[in-house]
Protein backbone atom coordinates (compact mmCIF):
# COMPACT_ATOMS: atom_id res chain seq x y z
CA UNK A 1 0.00 0.00 0.00
CA UNK A 2 1.37 3.09 -1.27
CA UNK A 3 1.12 6.36 2.02
CA UNK A 4 0.46 9.62 0.45
CA UNK A 5 1.28 12.96 2.18
CA UNK A 6 -2.73 13.97 3.29
CA UNK A 7 -4.54 17.63 2.02
CA UNK A 8 -2.36 20.13 3.84
CA UNK A 9 -5.49 22.60 3.92
CA UNK A 10 -4.02 26.06 2.60
CA UNK A 11 -0.47 24.91 2.91
CA UNK A 12 1.45 24.29 -0.31
CA UNK A 13 4.38 21.82 0.57
CA UNK A 14 5.70 21.62 3.96
CA UNK A 15 9.01 19.43 5.34
CA UNK A 16 9.59 16.03 6.66
CA UNK A 17 10.90 16.70 9.91
CA UNK A 18 11.42 13.66 11.46
CA UNK A 19 11.20 10.25 10.10
CA UNK A 20 10.05 7.76 13.23
CA UNK A 21 10.07 4.23 11.24
CA UNK A 22 12.86 2.37 9.38
CA UNK A 23 12.10 -0.59 6.72
CA UNK A 24 11.30 -3.85 8.25
CA UNK A 25 9.54 -2.16 11.57
CA UNK A 26 6.06 -3.49 12.17
CA UNK A 27 3.25 -1.30 12.57
CA UNK A 28 -0.07 -0.86 13.72
CA UNK A 29 -2.72 1.59 12.21
CA UNK A 30 -2.44 4.91 13.36
CA UNK A 31 1.50 4.14 14.58
CA UNK A 32 3.76 8.03 13.30
CA UNK A 33 5.52 7.26 9.87
CA UNK A 34 7.19 10.55 9.27
CA UNK A 35 6.96 14.05 10.92
CA UNK A 36 6.21 17.07 8.95
CA UNK A 37 5.96 20.61 9.60
CA UNK A 38 5.00 24.20 8.19
CA UNK A 39 6.13 27.19 9.43
CA UNK A 40 3.09 26.99 11.76
CA UNK A 41 2.57 23.20 12.63
CA UNK A 42 3.79 19.86 12.59
CA UNK A 43 2.13 16.60 12.85
CA UNK A 44 2.38 12.83 12.34
CA UNK A 45 1.16 11.11 9.01
CA UNK A 46 0.08 7.90 10.31
CA UNK A 47 0.05 4.30 8.91
CA UNK A 48 -3.05 3.56 7.79
CA UNK A 49 -3.53 -0.42 8.63
CA UNK A 50 -1.77 -2.71 10.91
CA UNK A 51 1.72 -3.58 8.24
CA UNK A 52 5.20 -3.49 8.06
CA UNK A 53 7.43 -0.60 6.41
CA UNK A 54 8.56 -1.88 2.86
CA UNK A 55 10.25 1.27 2.10
CA UNK A 56 10.48 4.90 3.00
CA UNK A 57 10.75 6.97 0.14
CA UNK A 58 11.04 10.71 1.93
CA UNK A 59 14.75 12.17 3.49
CA UNK A 60 14.23 14.78 6.34
CA UNK A 61 14.56 17.89 4.85
CA UNK A 62 12.53 16.65 2.18
CA UNK A 63 9.60 19.51 0.83
CA UNK A 64 6.57 17.75 -0.13
CA UNK A 65 3.33 18.53 -0.85
CA UNK A 66 -0.50 16.73 -1.07
CA UNK A 67 -0.34 13.27 -2.81
CA UNK A 68 3.53 13.14 -2.37
CA UNK A 69 4.29 9.09 -2.18
CA UNK A 70 5.92 8.50 1.78
CA UNK A 71 6.06 5.07 2.19
CA UNK A 72 5.20 1.60 1.09
CA UNK A 73 3.34 -0.69 3.70
CA UNK A 74 2.68 -4.31 3.31
CA UNK A 75 -0.42 -4.94 4.98
CA UNK A 76 -0.73 -7.57 7.78
CA UNK A 77 -4.38 -8.23 8.10
CA UNK A 78 -6.14 -8.17 4.71
CA UNK A 79 -9.21 -9.52 6.07
CA UNK A 80 -9.90 -6.53 7.96
CA UNK A 81 -11.10 -4.76 4.65
CA UNK A 82 -7.96 -2.34 4.03
CA UNK A 83 -10.23 -0.41 1.79
CA UNK A 84 -13.10 0.56 3.80
CA UNK A 85 -11.03 1.07 6.68
CA UNK A 86 -8.84 3.86 4.64
CA UNK A 87 -12.13 5.43 3.23
CA UNK A 88 -13.65 6.03 7.01
CA UNK A 89 -11.05 8.15 7.40
CA UNK A 90 -12.05 11.61 6.51
CA UNK A 91 -9.67 13.90 4.86
CA UNK A 92 -8.71 16.70 6.95
CA UNK A 93 -9.48 19.79 5.29
CA UNK A 94 -13.47 18.82 5.44
CA UNK A 95 -13.07 17.90 1.71
CA UNK A 96 -14.23 14.95 0.08
CA UNK A 97 -11.44 12.44 0.24
CA UNK A 98 -10.19 11.80 -3.24
CA UNK A 99 -7.53 9.37 -2.54
CA UNK A 100 -7.85 6.44 -0.62
CA UNK A 101 -4.94 5.38 0.67
CA UNK A 102 -3.86 9.04 1.74
CA UNK A 103 -3.36 9.08 5.38
CA UNK A 104 -4.74 11.52 7.88
CA UNK A 105 -2.45 12.83 10.37
CA UNK A 106 -3.80 12.81 13.90
CA UNK A 107 -2.16 14.69 16.46
CA UNK A 108 -1.40 17.90 15.18
CA UNK A 109 1.11 20.60 16.81
CA UNK A 110 -0.31 24.18 16.27
CA UNK A 111 3.61 26.03 16.59
CA UNK A 112 4.76 30.27 16.84
CA UNK A 113 5.62 30.80 13.59
CA UNK A 114 8.45 32.70 12.18
CA UNK A 115 8.29 36.03 14.07
CA UNK A 116 9.98 38.10 11.20
CA UNK A 117 12.29 40.81 13.00
CA UNK A 118 10.97 40.06 16.57
CA UNK A 119 12.39 37.32 18.32
CA UNK A 120 9.74 37.27 21.42
CA UNK A 121 6.15 38.19 20.90
CA UNK A 122 3.37 38.54 24.07
CA UNK A 123 0.25 36.43 24.13
CA UNK A 124 -2.34 39.42 24.10
CA UNK A 125 -5.47 37.12 24.37
CA UNK A 126 -6.21 33.62 24.55
CA UNK A 127 -9.26 33.02 21.47
CA UNK A 128 -9.40 29.57 22.42
CA UNK A 129 -9.28 26.46 25.26
CA UNK A 130 -9.13 22.91 25.78
CA UNK A 131 -11.78 21.06 24.38
CA UNK A 132 -13.08 23.34 21.32
CA UNK A 133 -13.48 22.32 18.41
CA UNK A 134 -12.36 24.47 15.28
CA UNK A 135 -12.36 24.77 11.66
CA UNK A 136 -9.32 25.59 9.47
CA UNK A 137 -9.05 29.71 9.95
CA UNK A 138 -10.19 29.46 13.76
CA UNK A 139 -8.69 32.21 15.63
CA UNK A 140 -6.56 30.10 18.40
CA UNK A 141 -4.21 33.31 20.02
CA UNK A 142 -3.40 36.76 19.48
CA UNK A 143 0.24 37.44 19.61
CA UNK A 144 1.35 41.50 20.07
CA UNK A 145 4.93 42.21 19.16
CA UNK A 146 6.73 45.56 18.25
CA UNK A 147 3.26 46.98 18.87
CA UNK A 148 1.96 45.12 16.17
CA UNK A 149 -0.77 42.30 16.34
CA UNK A 150 -0.58 38.83 14.70
CA UNK A 151 -3.55 36.38 15.03
CA UNK A 152 -2.12 32.63 14.85
CA UNK A 153 -4.93 30.52 13.55
CA UNK A 154 -6.17 26.70 13.00
CA UNK A 155 -5.11 25.48 9.52
CA UNK A 156 -7.03 22.38 10.20
CA UNK A 157 -10.91 20.66 11.14
CA UNK A 158 -10.49 18.82 14.85
CA UNK A 159 -10.45 19.29 18.61
CA UNK A 160 -8.40 21.01 20.86
CA UNK A 161 -6.98 18.78 23.64
CA UNK A 162 -4.78 21.20 24.97
CA UNK A 163 -3.93 25.19 25.17
CA UNK A 164 0.14 25.70 26.25
CA UNK A 165 0.27 29.21 26.27
CA UNK A 166 -1.47 31.68 28.88
CA UNK A 167 -1.87 35.24 28.55
CA UNK A 168 1.38 37.87 28.84
CA UNK A 169 3.23 34.91 28.15
CA UNK A 170 6.81 35.37 26.18
CA UNK A 171 6.93 33.66 23.06
CA UNK A 172 9.45 32.67 20.46
CA UNK A 173 9.39 31.00 17.12
CA UNK A 174 8.83 27.80 17.38
CA UNK A 175 7.35 27.52 20.52
CA UNK A 176 4.22 25.10 20.99
CA UNK A 177 0.52 27.10 20.99
CA UNK A 178 -1.97 23.78 21.49
CA UNK A 179 -2.59 20.23 20.17
CA UNK A 180 -5.00 19.35 18.08
CA UNK A 181 -6.75 15.83 17.48
CA UNK A 182 -7.80 15.68 13.68
CA UNK A 183 -11.56 14.83 13.63
CA UNK A 184 -10.48 12.03 11.39
CA UNK A 185 -8.39 10.38 14.42
CA UNK A 186 -11.70 11.20 16.90
CA UNK A 187 -14.43 9.85 14.77
CA UNK A 188 -12.06 6.66 14.62
CA UNK A 189 -10.62 6.01 17.76
CA UNK A 190 -11.76 7.08 20.63
CA UNK A 191 -14.92 8.85 22.09
CA UNK A 192 -13.85 12.90 22.29
CA UNK A 193 -14.77 13.11 25.72
CA UNK A 194 -11.71 11.36 26.41
CA UNK A 195 -9.47 13.11 24.23
CA UNK A 196 -10.37 16.82 25.05
CA UNK A 197 -10.93 15.62 29.40
CA UNK A 198 -9.68 19.43 31.03
CA UNK A 199 -6.38 19.53 32.77
CA UNK A 200 -7.60 18.18 36.30
CA UNK A 201 -9.84 15.47 34.95
CA UNK A 202 -6.97 13.67 32.76
CA UNK A 203 -4.80 11.42 33.98
CA UNK A 204 -2.08 12.56 36.23
CA UNK A 205 0.55 10.64 34.12
CA UNK A 206 -0.49 12.56 31.22
CA UNK A 207 -0.21 16.05 32.59
CA UNK A 208 2.91 15.71 34.71
CA UNK A 209 4.60 14.95 31.70
CA UNK A 210 3.26 16.86 28.92
CA UNK A 211 1.74 20.31 30.88
CA UNK A 212 4.51 21.85 32.88
CA UNK A 213 6.47 24.62 29.91
CA UNK A 214 4.89 22.28 27.35
CA UNK A 215 5.07 25.39 25.30
CA UNK A 216 8.89 25.74 25.89
CA UNK A 217 9.80 22.31 24.63
CA UNK A 218 9.79 22.18 20.80
CA UNK A 219 8.93 18.18 20.02
CA UNK A 220 6.53 16.32 17.68
CA UNK A 221 3.52 14.37 18.49
CA UNK A 222 5.29 10.94 18.25
CA UNK A 223 8.32 12.38 20.44
CA UNK A 224 5.83 13.70 22.97
CA UNK A 225 4.03 10.01 23.28
CA UNK A 226 6.57 8.43 23.18
CA UNK A 227 7.86 10.37 26.16
CA UNK A 228 4.74 9.68 27.90
CA UNK A 229 5.05 6.20 27.84
CA UNK A 230 8.90 6.14 29.29
CA UNK A 231 8.03 8.59 32.04
CA UNK A 232 10.15 11.29 30.28
CA UNK A 233 9.93 15.03 31.28
CA UNK A 234 10.90 16.71 27.98
CA UNK A 235 12.36 19.84 29.45
CA UNK A 236 15.47 17.67 30.47
CA UNK A 237 16.47 16.85 26.86
CA UNK A 238 18.06 19.38 24.77
CA UNK A 239 16.97 18.65 20.98
CA UNK A 240 19.27 18.36 18.34
CA UNK A 241 16.58 18.98 15.64
CA UNK A 242 16.27 21.97 13.60
CA UNK A 243 15.58 25.12 15.82
CA UNK A 244 16.45 22.57 18.88
CA UNK A 245 13.26 20.08 18.24
CA UNK A 246 13.66 17.70 19.83
CA UNK A 247 13.82 14.05 17.62
CA UNK A 248 13.03 10.39 18.77
CA UNK A 249 17.01 9.78 18.74
CA UNK A 250 17.42 12.51 21.18
CA UNK A 251 15.01 10.67 23.37
CA UNK A 252 16.32 7.51 23.36
CA UNK A 253 20.02 8.75 23.87
CA UNK A 254 18.58 10.06 26.86
CA UNK A 255 16.74 7.47 28.11
CA UNK A 256 19.65 5.39 27.87
CA UNK A 257 22.04 7.69 29.23
CA UNK A 258 19.48 7.60 32.25
CA UNK A 259 19.82 3.92 32.50
CA UNK A 260 23.07 3.71 32.35
CA UNK A 261 23.45 6.39 35.03
CA UNK A 262 20.98 4.77 37.49
CA UNK A 263 23.01 1.65 37.60
CA UNK A 264 26.41 3.23 37.64
CA UNK A 265 25.32 5.82 40.40
CA UNK A 266 23.67 4.26 44.11
CA UNK A 267 24.08 8.11 44.98
CA UNK A 268 20.63 9.02 44.80
CA UNK A 269 18.96 6.21 45.23
CA UNK A 270 16.86 5.57 49.07
CA UNK A 271 16.71 8.89 49.90
CA UNK A 272 15.23 9.43 53.17
CA UNK A 273 11.73 11.02 52.58
CA UNK A 274 10.72 14.15 53.88
CA UNK A 275 8.09 13.81 56.40
CA UNK A 276 4.73 15.80 55.06
CA UNK A 277 2.80 17.54 58.08
CA UNK A 278 -0.03 19.18 57.42
CA UNK A 279 0.39 22.71 58.94
CA UNK A 280 -3.33 23.73 58.76
CA UNK A 281 -3.57 21.81 61.73
CA UNK A 282 -1.46 24.12 64.06
CA UNK A 283 -2.71 27.05 62.59
CA UNK A 284 -4.01 29.37 59.47
CA UNK A 285 -1.49 28.91 56.37
CA UNK A 286 -1.70 29.99 53.01
CA UNK A 287 -0.27 28.27 49.71
CA UNK A 288 2.40 30.13 47.16
CA UNK A 289 2.60 29.01 43.86
CA UNK A 290 6.42 29.02 43.06
CA UNK A 291 6.93 30.57 39.16
CA UNK A 292 8.25 28.52 36.04
CA UNK A 293 11.97 29.93 37.02
CA UNK A 294 11.63 29.30 40.67
CA UNK A 295 10.27 25.63 39.68
CA UNK A 296 13.09 24.94 37.06
CA UNK A 297 15.31 26.38 39.55
CA UNK A 298 14.36 23.98 42.27
CA UNK A 299 14.44 21.02 40.04
CA UNK A 300 18.54 21.36 38.93
CA UNK A 301 19.40 22.87 42.17
CA UNK A 302 18.21 19.41 43.93
CA UNK A 303 19.92 17.50 40.73
CA UNK A 304 23.31 19.10 41.82
CA UNK A 305 23.11 19.20 45.30
CA UNK A 306 22.36 15.31 45.59
CA UNK A 307 24.42 13.86 42.44
CA UNK A 308 27.73 16.43 43.21
CA UNK A 309 29.71 16.04 46.31
CA UNK A 310 30.32 19.73 47.10
CA UNK A 311 33.30 20.92 49.08
CA UNK A 312 33.07 25.21 49.96
CA UNK A 313 36.22 26.88 50.92
CA UNK A 314 35.92 30.21 52.38
CA UNK A 315 38.87 33.11 51.82
CA UNK A 316 39.22 37.03 52.70
CA UNK A 317 41.07 39.46 50.77
CA UNK A 318 41.39 43.13 51.25
CA UNK A 319 39.85 44.93 47.72
CA UNK A 320 40.93 48.66 49.20
CA UNK A 321 43.31 49.51 46.58
CA UNK A 322 40.70 48.04 44.21
CA UNK A 323 37.72 49.80 45.56
CA UNK A 324 39.53 53.14 45.46
CA UNK A 325 40.24 52.13 41.66
CA UNK A 326 37.02 51.90 41.14
CA UNK A 327 35.63 54.95 42.61
CA UNK A 328 38.27 56.77 40.11
CA UNK A 329 37.04 54.53 37.23
CA UNK A 330 33.13 55.31 38.29
CA UNK A 331 34.09 59.65 38.88
CA UNK A 332 34.93 59.31 34.72
CA UNK A 333 31.92 57.47 33.69
CA UNK A 334 29.59 59.45 36.42
CA UNK A 335 28.45 61.04 33.08
CA UNK A 336 27.64 58.51 30.52
CA UNK A 337 25.47 57.34 33.50
CA UNK A 338 27.88 53.91 33.62
CA UNK A 339 28.69 52.17 36.93
CA UNK A 340 31.19 49.54 37.62
CA UNK A 341 30.63 47.24 40.41
CA UNK A 342 32.72 44.89 41.79
CA UNK A 343 31.42 41.80 40.35
CA UNK A 344 32.96 43.47 36.88
CA UNK A 345 36.60 43.06 38.83
CA UNK A 346 35.87 39.54 40.28
CA UNK A 347 34.34 37.90 36.70
CA UNK A 348 37.68 39.42 34.79
CA UNK A 349 39.47 38.13 37.47
CA UNK A 350 37.68 35.05 38.05
CA UNK A 351 38.39 34.33 34.09
CA UNK A 352 42.30 34.62 34.67
CA UNK A 353 42.53 32.29 36.80
CA UNK A 354 40.53 29.76 35.35
CA UNK A 355 42.86 30.16 32.54
CA UNK A 356 45.58 29.03 35.21
CA UNK A 357 43.56 26.39 36.65
CA UNK A 358 41.24 25.03 33.61
CA UNK A 359 39.85 21.99 35.64
CA UNK A 360 37.40 24.93 36.79
CA UNK A 361 35.87 25.01 33.90
CA UNK A 362 35.34 22.19 32.94
CA UNK A 363 32.25 19.55 32.88
CA UNK A 364 32.76 15.39 34.70
CA UNK A 365 31.42 13.28 31.39
CA UNK A 366 28.94 11.06 32.02
CA UNK A 367 30.88 8.01 31.71
CA UNK A 368 32.64 9.14 35.14
CA UNK A 369 36.41 7.98 33.08
CA UNK A 370 36.59 11.94 31.98
CA UNK A 371 36.10 15.30 32.26
CA UNK A 372 35.43 17.45 29.52
CA UNK A 373 37.80 21.26 29.91
CA UNK A 374 35.97 23.93 27.91
CA UNK A 375 38.57 25.95 26.02
CA UNK A 376 36.19 28.91 26.45
CA UNK A 377 35.54 30.95 29.06
CA UNK A 378 31.57 32.16 29.29
CA UNK A 379 30.89 33.25 32.69
CA UNK A 380 27.46 32.69 34.55
CA UNK A 381 25.77 35.22 37.11
CA UNK A 382 23.57 35.03 39.58
CA UNK A 383 20.42 37.52 39.01
CA UNK A 384 17.84 38.23 41.44
CA UNK A 385 14.64 38.63 39.75
CA UNK A 386 10.99 38.48 41.21
CA UNK A 387 10.53 35.69 39.32
CA UNK A 388 12.86 33.76 40.76
CA UNK A 389 16.82 33.14 40.27
CA UNK A 390 18.25 33.20 36.34
CA UNK A 391 22.07 32.79 35.75
CA UNK A 392 22.60 34.91 32.18
CA UNK A 393 25.88 34.22 30.82
CA UNK A 394 28.93 36.54 29.44
CA UNK A 395 30.22 34.93 26.82
CA UNK A 396 34.34 34.74 26.14
CA UNK A 397 34.27 36.79 29.41
CA UNK A 398 38.30 36.29 28.91
CA UNK A 399 38.58 38.21 25.92
CA UNK A 400 36.58 41.29 27.12
CA UNK A 401 37.52 44.30 29.47
CA UNK A 402 36.63 45.79 32.75
CA UNK A 403 33.69 48.07 31.08
CA UNK A 404 33.10 45.80 28.70
CA UNK A 405 31.89 43.06 31.35
CA UNK A 406 29.99 45.63 32.98
CA UNK A 407 27.67 46.73 30.55
CA UNK A 408 27.10 43.36 29.92
CA UNK A 409 26.36 42.99 33.67
CA UNK A 410 24.24 45.60 33.97
CA UNK A 411 22.41 45.18 30.37
CA UNK A 412 21.39 41.21 31.13
CA UNK A 413 20.42 42.03 34.65
CA UNK A 414 18.06 44.10 33.54
CA UNK A 415 16.89 42.04 30.74
CA UNK A 416 16.48 39.31 33.19
CA UNK A 417 14.45 41.38 35.21
CA UNK A 418 12.47 42.56 32.63
CA UNK A 419 11.86 38.74 31.77
CA UNK A 420 13.42 39.65 28.02
CA UNK A 421 16.06 36.87 28.37
CA UNK A 422 16.35 34.91 25.13
CA UNK A 423 17.46 30.90 25.13
CA UNK A 424 20.96 32.31 24.13
CA UNK A 425 21.60 34.55 26.86
CA UNK A 426 20.88 31.61 29.20
CA UNK A 427 23.14 28.86 27.74
CA UNK A 428 26.92 27.77 27.34
CA UNK A 429 27.99 28.73 30.82
CA UNK A 430 31.34 27.22 31.96
CA UNK A 431 31.86 28.96 35.25
CA UNK A 432 29.17 30.79 37.46
CA UNK A 433 29.52 33.78 39.93
CA UNK A 434 27.07 34.03 42.63
CA UNK A 435 26.96 37.46 44.12
CA UNK A 436 25.17 38.55 47.22
CA UNK A 437 27.03 41.72 47.68
CA UNK A 438 25.19 44.54 49.13
CA UNK A 439 22.54 41.81 50.12
CA UNK A 440 24.64 40.81 52.67
CA UNK A 441 26.17 38.19 55.17
CA UNK A 442 30.01 37.00 55.42
CA UNK A 443 29.77 33.74 53.49
CA UNK A 444 27.33 31.41 52.34
CA UNK A 445 27.49 27.65 50.43
CA UNK A 446 26.70 28.20 46.57
CA UNK A 447 25.02 25.40 44.97
CA UNK A 448 27.28 24.28 41.79
CA UNK A 449 25.49 25.01 38.56
CA UNK A 450 25.88 21.42 37.30
CA UNK A 451 27.14 20.24 34.93
CA UNK A 452 29.47 22.85 35.60
CA UNK A 453 31.99 21.78 38.76
CA UNK A 454 32.45 25.16 40.06
CA UNK A 455 30.85 28.53 41.26
CA UNK A 456 32.34 31.72 43.17
CA UNK A 457 30.19 33.15 45.50
CA UNK A 458 30.76 36.77 46.74
CA UNK A 459 29.54 37.82 50.08
CA UNK A 460 29.25 41.79 51.87
CA UNK A 461 32.78 43.46 51.81
CA UNK A 462 33.13 45.16 54.91
CA UNK A 463 35.47 47.66 56.91
CA UNK A 464 37.69 45.62 59.14
CA UNK A 465 40.46 46.19 61.32
CA UNK A 466 44.10 44.41 59.86
CA UNK A 467 46.93 44.33 61.09
CA UNK A 468 49.98 46.14 59.10
CA UNK A 469 52.96 45.35 61.32
CA UNK A 470 52.47 47.91 64.07
CA UNK A 471 49.19 48.81 64.08
CA UNK A 472 45.53 48.12 62.81
CA UNK A 473 44.41 49.76 59.50
CA UNK A 474 41.14 50.12 58.44
CA UNK A 475 40.76 47.98 55.26
CA UNK A 476 37.82 46.80 53.15
CA UNK A 477 37.50 43.09 53.16
CA UNK A 478 35.58 41.00 50.27
CA UNK A 479 34.39 37.49 51.98
CA UNK A 480 34.87 34.76 49.13
CA UNK A 481 33.30 31.36 49.62
CA UNK A 482 33.96 28.35 46.24
CA UNK A 483 31.75 25.43 46.00
CA UNK A 484 32.79 22.64 43.65
CA UNK A 485 32.10 19.23 42.61
CA UNK A 486 34.80 16.75 44.89
CA UNK A 487 35.10 14.56 42.17
CA UNK A 488 36.46 16.58 39.74
CA UNK A 489 38.48 19.13 42.15
CA UNK A 490 40.33 18.43 45.18
CA UNK A 491 40.93 20.71 48.22
CA UNK A 492 44.51 21.70 47.11
CA UNK A 493 43.33 22.46 43.38
CA UNK A 494 40.84 24.88 45.48
CA UNK A 495 43.28 26.34 47.70
CA UNK A 496 45.35 27.13 44.58
CA UNK A 497 42.42 28.86 42.50
CA UNK A 498 41.14 30.95 45.79
CA UNK A 499 45.15 32.28 46.25
CA UNK A 500 45.48 32.99 42.84
CA UNK A 501 42.01 35.18 42.75
CA UNK A 502 42.98 36.79 46.26
CA UNK A 503 46.52 37.90 44.55
CA UNK A 504 44.96 39.27 41.27
CA UNK A 505 41.83 41.42 43.36
CA UNK A 506 44.38 42.57 45.88
CA UNK A 507 46.54 43.65 43.82
CA UNK A 508 44.94 44.92 40.42
CA UNK A 509 48.02 45.88 38.57
CA UNK A 510 48.33 42.25 38.04
CA UNK A 511 44.56 42.38 36.17
CA UNK A 512 46.49 43.78 33.08
CA UNK A 513 49.55 41.24 33.16
N1 LIG B 1 29.89 44.19 48.96
C1 LIG B 1 29.36 45.40 49.19
N2 LIG B 1 28.74 46.12 48.23
C2 LIG B 1 28.65 45.58 47.01
C3 LIG B 1 29.17 44.31 46.70
C4 LIG B 1 29.83 43.61 47.74
N3 LIG B 1 30.35 42.41 47.55
N4 LIG B 1 28.92 44.05 45.41
C5 LIG B 1 28.25 45.10 44.92
N5 LIG B 1 28.10 46.02 45.88
C6 LIG B 1 27.44 47.31 45.76
C7 LIG B 1 27.62 47.91 44.39
O1 LIG B 1 28.85 48.58 44.27
C8 LIG B 1 26.44 48.83 44.32
O2 LIG B 1 26.72 49.97 45.10
P1 LIG B 1 26.26 51.44 44.65
O3 LIG B 1 24.78 51.34 44.43
O4 LIG B 1 26.68 52.29 45.75
O5 LIG B 1 26.99 51.70 43.38
C9 LIG B 1 25.35 48.05 45.05
O6 LIG B 1 26.04 47.09 45.84
C10 LIG B 1 24.37 47.34 44.16
O7 LIG B 1 25.05 46.60 43.15
P2 LIG B 1 24.21 45.91 42.02
O8 LIG B 1 23.42 44.81 42.60
O9 LIG B 1 23.45 46.95 41.29
O10 LIG B 1 25.29 45.38 40.98
P3 LIG B 1 26.26 44.13 41.07
O11 LIG B 1 27.06 44.21 39.84
O12 LIG B 1 26.97 44.05 42.33
O13 LIG B 1 25.30 42.85 41.00
C11 LIG B 1 23.66 41.37 40.24
C12 LIG B 1 24.49 42.58 39.91
C13 LIG B 1 22.73 41.10 39.08
C14 LIG B 1 24.55 40.16 40.45
C15 LIG B 1 22.87 41.63 41.54
O14 LIG B 1 22.02 42.73 41.35
C16 LIG B 1 22.05 40.46 42.01
O15 LIG B 1 20.96 40.16 41.51
N6 LIG B 1 22.57 39.78 43.05
C17 LIG B 1 21.85 38.66 43.67
C18 LIG B 1 22.38 37.34 43.16
C19 LIG B 1 21.82 36.22 43.99
O16 LIG B 1 20.65 36.19 44.31
N7 LIG B 1 22.68 35.27 44.35
C20 LIG B 1 22.31 34.22 45.20
C21 LIG B 1 22.16 33.02 44.42
S1 LIG B 1 21.95 31.61 45.43
O17 LIG B 1 20.42 31.74 45.88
Amino acid sequence: MDVLIPNLGDIDEVEVIEITVSPGDQLQKNDSLIVIESDKASMEVPCPSDGVVEEILVTVGDMVGEGHLVAKIRELDVTNSEQSDLQELPDISGEESVTNDIASPNRIDFLIPDLGNTSRATVKELLCKPGQKVTAGSKLILLEADEEELEITSEFDGVLVDVCLSENQLVSSGDLVAQMESDAVLEENQPIDKAIAPADQESSDDKEVILPNAASVYAGPAVRRLAREYGVTLQEISGSGKRGRITKDDLKAHVKNRLSNVTKSTFNQGLPEVETINFSKFGETSSLALSRIQQVAAKNLHASWVNLPHVTQHDKVDVTDLEDFRSVLNAEVEDAGGKITPLAFILRASCLVLQDYPIFNSSLESSGTSVLVNQFFNIGFAVDTPEGLVVPVIKEADKKGLRQISSEISDLSEKAREKKLGMNDLQGGTFTISSLGALGGTGFTPIVNAPQVAILGVARMDIEPVWTGDQFSPRKILPLSLSYDHRVINGADGGRFMNSLTRLLGDIRRLSL
